[in-house]
């Protein structure tokens, strides 16, 4: 179906029944309405399967409805009617494939077969699976060094399959897991835990129904974790407070019409969400956050002073917390006029946040993309637990902070092993189980191993599931590095840019999805995953399979390894294949936390791995929590054009991450096109520019690359100043490799100097 391109403004609440509609259409425009619907109906429910879409957690009591019109996308894109056939393949050279766009390439279909790229007539050709996975092993055996192999994984990966290709690597030699977290949380995983001891949120689900408010930095609940919006709603209707921090007003976190809700459906009524939405400029975040501190700091001392109740919690901050003093004196070396110039908000409107956040004897913090993917992501989340520690917030019910994580199974795939950088436990957990000496060596995350792609110094690939050449930053020099490659081997379910953008070698090994029966020959499996708050629990598909040639992840690791390993190998990879609970034994072995696995994962909603700063139990070095100080607000001291405008790159309604639903974004008015660039009337009318004229966007960088964009339009849309807006992944290219957080290596997906030029090009490539 071909929408036209169009820019009209939505009107109405987030949900309602535009989302039915969308959902509905979505399973039909694949083909499977009616089969969708009954798989739907499995979705987050015991003994059905884990919603294949975000990693929002699934509430205690079930309601035969926990979808949500993304989820149903999600879905509908996997049952797809529509196959990628050795046929469709052979009728298409890879050049011809390579000019189809990202969301053509999705609409094929899924990949039936197992292919090989053949150079002699640029396609692929069918291969059978010994071959497949004798190609990998030939390339990987024939490495001077495992280093110069890189293990790609994206978090839709099970535990069970993520657990076995980090034993699979290891065994191999090498701990290069880049992983699609490097692009996304990382820097909540390495910001907090030298500030609370771990590295996850501190939240369970029953802490939004006793929180008095909730805060909402750089996430955008209402395309990306819409389960979450019931939450918010339950929320505002028991009259919590909901502040939202978003350059963006977006329309979810305004107002909301729960789908799930027969009154709002039949009256078209709605539920306010935020009271109050503040749009802080791009990267404005940490400027916010102590201007908030600073009032509350103030306050407090006032406080003392007049013998009036406290603003802090002193208690908390005298018993459990580190450095205070630090952080107070930092806060009142702070000036408001930089705060305001660097926050795009008034003194005033700060105060008021922070006047309400004192106000509320509970609150939860949540945050996402808007906070992490930043050069100062891990800075950032640091501010924001100062901000919790102030007041008590961690370790409490109804408080915490709650990273919202991405991929359904992102945070359990970290939680088994898969890390560049493992610590002793793990390791030693390893050896003790399997009998060889893992690698001891850090390995490559996405930043490191794409700088050790530019040098050359990688040959083989792997990629289990996602789409890392288009999810990467820098794709003229970082794809380029991926065509030098030996082999590239991805594990995926429908044909996308990285099978493309491919090495001299190229494999694609097509697998089983969530919603699919995986039978083993002990029966059907089930897998688990963890979501966002560190929940557990069991997935069964139910569905046949796209295609009898299909394998399972576990099942094609375990032939990888297998080929590759051979006799060497000390794992028994074909028993844990015919029987998943044996790979649940290793990881509980290896990771005692998971005590009981196989037993606890028949709970229903699963069991939930504990949290010690939930116990306010601290495990950093000063066996407290740490207020930790970040000196200024983060600004780029490289970056002194006048004319620069900070570009932020946002997900769309219609795409899971590289997964495009359609070319349109009705909550922000855009139809049938992407190439769109966000930009405010006032930094328009500075650059004469007017609403539908096409711009070039290039970055200004500090190396001297020219890094462009073209054609794109613009859209008129309020934005603080200096602030612009454009969609991932369309404006990658820009993003230089080198701009990442020097902690966690999170790439600055999130603020790009651009400088904006009249196009030449009368009409976008996309
Ligand atoms: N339907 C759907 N669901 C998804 C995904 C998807 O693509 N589609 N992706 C999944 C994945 S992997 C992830 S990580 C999550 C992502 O979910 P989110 O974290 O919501 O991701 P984004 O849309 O990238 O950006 C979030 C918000 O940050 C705001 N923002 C941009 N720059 C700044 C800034 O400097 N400061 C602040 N405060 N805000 C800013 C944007 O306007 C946007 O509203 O969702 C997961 N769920
Ligand atoms: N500019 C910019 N860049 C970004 C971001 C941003 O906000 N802005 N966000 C970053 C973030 S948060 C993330 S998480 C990354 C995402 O990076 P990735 O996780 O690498 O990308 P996805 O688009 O989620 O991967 C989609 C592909 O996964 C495959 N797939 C789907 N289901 C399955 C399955 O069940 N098994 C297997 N094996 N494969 C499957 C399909 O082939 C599909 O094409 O992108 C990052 N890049
Ligand atoms: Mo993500």
């Amino acid at each position: 179906m071909t929408v036209l391109k169009s820019i009209r403004p939505y009107h109405a609440p987030a949900g309602g029944w535009g989302a039915l509609k969308a959902m509905g259409t979505a399973l039909a425009g694949q083909e499977v309405l009616m089969s969708g619907m009954a798989t739907l109906a499995r979705m987050n429910q015991p003994g059905g399967f884990d919603c294949p879409g975000c990693g929002w957690a699934d509430p205690k009591h079930t309601s035969p409805f926990e979808y949500c019109e993304n989820g149903g996308k999600a879905v509908a894109w996997e049952m797809t009617a529509k196959r990628c056939t050795p046929e469709f393949l052979a009728a298409h050279t890879v050049s011809e494939l390579a000019a189809m766009g990202d969301f053509d390439l999705e609409m094929i279909g899924r990949l039936t077969h197992p292919v090989r790229y053949d150079a002699a007539s640029d396609r692929y050709l069918p291969v059978s699976w010994d071959e497949a996975f004798a190609t990998v092993a030939r390339h990987l055996n024939a490495l001077p060094d495992p280093d110069m192999a890189e293990f790609y994984t994206s978090g839709r990966a099970s535990n069970e399959a993520a657990f076995l290709y980090q034993l699979f690597a290891r065994e191999y030699g090498t701990n290069n897991f880049p992983d699609c977290s490097n692009m996304c949380h990382e820097a909540t995983s390495v910001g907090l835990p030298p500030a609370l001891g771990v590295g996850k949120g501190t939240v369970l689900l029953e802490d939004f129904e006793k929180a008095d408010a909730i805060l909402i930095f750089g996430q955008n609940p209402g395309t990306n974790s819409p389960r979450m919006m019931t939450d918010l709603r339950n929320a505002s209707r028991r009259g919590a407070t909901i502040l939202s921090f978003n350059p963006f007003r977006e329309r979810a976190l305004e107002r909301f019409q729960a789908p799930q809700n027969p009154v709002e459906m039949a009256t078209l009524t709605s539920t306010p969400i935020s009271s109050r939405l503040f749009q802080l400029k791009v990267g404005g975040d940490v400027a916010v956050i102590k201007g908030m501190m600073k009032w509350l700091v103030e306050a407090d001392r006032a406080a003392a002073r007049d013998h009036g109740g406290p603003v802090l919690d002193r208690d908390f901050i005298r018993g459990h917390t580190h450095g205070f003093e630090e952080l107070a004196a930092d806060l009142d070396a702070t000036r408001w006029e930089d705060i305001e110039r660097r926050s795009g908000l008034a003194r005033a409107d700060i105060e008021f946040a922070a006047q309400a956040y004192a106000r509320a004897e509970r609150a939860i913090l949540v945050f996402g993309m808007g906070l992490t993917q930043h050069r100062h992501g891990a800075l950032n989340v640091q501010q924001l637990a100062n901000l919790a520690l102030l007041r008590g917030n961690v370790g409490r019910e109804g408080t915490g902070l709650c990273p919202v994580r991405g991929h359904s199974n992102v945070q359990g795939d970290r939680t088994v092993g898969i890390t560049e950088v493992p610590n002793d436990a793990l390791l030693d957990g390893l050896k003790a189980r399997f009998g060889f000496e893992p690698p001891r060596r850090p390995g490559h995350n996405v930043v490191t191993a794409l700088e050790a792609m530019v040098r050359g110094e990688v040959r083989v690939f792997i990629g289990l599931g996602g789409n890392f050449a288009a999810a990467i930053p820098d794709w003229e020099t970082t794809q380029a590095a991926l065509r030098r490659l030996d082999l590239t081997v991805h594990i995926a379910t429908k044909l996308n840019r990285s099978h493309l953008v491919h090495g001299r070698e190229a494999l694609i090994l097509p697998c089983l999805g969530r919603t699919e029966i995986d039978l083993q020959a002990d029966g059907p499996q089930a897998v688990t995953v963890e979501d966002s708050m560190s929940m557990v629990h069991a997935s069964t598909g139910h569905n046949a399979p796209a295609s009898d040639q299909l394998m399972s992840e576990p099942a094609i690791i375990a032939g990888m390894a297998r080929a590759t390993l051979g006799a060497r190998s000390t794992v028994d990879w074909e028993a844990r294949i015919a029987d998943y609970a044996l790979i649940r034994e290793d990881i509980e072995a290896v990771f005692p936390i998971f005590a009981g696995y196989n037993q606890r994962i028949r709970e229903p909603g699963g069991f939930h791995l504990t949290s010690l700063a939930r116990e306010r139990i601290w495990a950093t070095p000063t066996g407290k929590a740490n207020f930790l100080v970040c000196e200024g607000l983060c600004e780029d001291p490289a970056i002194a054009d006048p004319d620069v405008l900070w570009l932020t790159s946002v997900r769309s309604h219609d795409q899971y991450n590289t997964t495009l639903y359609s070319l349109s974004d009705r909550y922000r008015g855009v139809y049938g096109q992407r190439d769109v660039l966000f930009l405010d009337e006032a930094e328009m009318a500075r650059r004469g520019l007017a609403d539908g004229d096409r711009v070039d966007i290039s970055t200004l960088a500090t190396d001297g690359v020219e890094r462009v964009v073209r054609g794109f339009r613009v859209v008129s849309h309020a934005f603080p100043e200096g602030s612009c807006a454009a969609y991932y992944p369309e404006v990658n290219p820009l993003v230089p490799l080198y701009a990442h957080d020097p902690d966690s290596f999170t790439p600055s997906y999130k603020a790009v100097p651009v400088r904006l030029t009249r196009s030449s090009v009368a009409t976008g490539a996309l």
